[in-house]
């Protein structure tokens, strides 16, 4: 999911391209607004977090892009493209190590496990997400 100050200093294609060009496949793609109960929902997790509240004025401070993308391994790989949660310590070449400054400013949010994707696509795609194959396929898969 690209976070609001993802989508307002115009990272969204950027972001895209980085899953697309490392050969994953897009299942599914909106820009929404989200509600706090919304955000409560998908942060629940951290709810005993300090930082919670201020999570999810952040999330709820502008519209954000949700993404189903897919392929082998696509969770753990993802969460390298994004990089570590917080910039200051994210590798130069991740998403939030090239883009992002502040640990509250990561422009992106990554599952973190086949679990949470699953929850996740439930939570953010209830009407599900779209089935297609890339023709491109064998010329990323052996
Ligand atoms: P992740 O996004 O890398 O999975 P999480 O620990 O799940 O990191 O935290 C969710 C989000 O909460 C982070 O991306 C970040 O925006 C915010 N966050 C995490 N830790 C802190 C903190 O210590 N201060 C402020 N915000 C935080
Ligand atoms: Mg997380």
């Amino acid at each position: 999911m690209i976070k609001p100050d993802g989508v307002q200093r115009g990272l969204v294609g950027e972001i895209i391209s980085r899953f697309e060009k490392k050969g994953f496949s897009l299942k599914g793609l909106k820009l929404i607004n989200v509600d706090s109960a919304f955000a409560e929902k998908h942060y629940a997790d951290l709810s005993a977090k300090p930082f919670f509240h201020g999570l999810v004025e952040y999330i709820i401070s502008g519209p954000v892009v949700a993404m189903v993308w897919e392929g082998k391994n696509v969770v753990v790989t993802g969460r390298k493209i994004i990089g570590a949660t917080n910039p200051s310590e994210s590798a130069p070449g991740t998403i939030r190590g090239d883009l992002a400054i502040e640990i509250g400013r990561n422009v992106i949010h990554g599952s973190d496990s086949v679990e949470s994707a699953r929850k996740e696509i439930g939570l953010w795609f209830p009407d599900g997400t779209v089935p297609w194959k890339s023709s491109l396929h064998p010329w990323i898969y052996e």
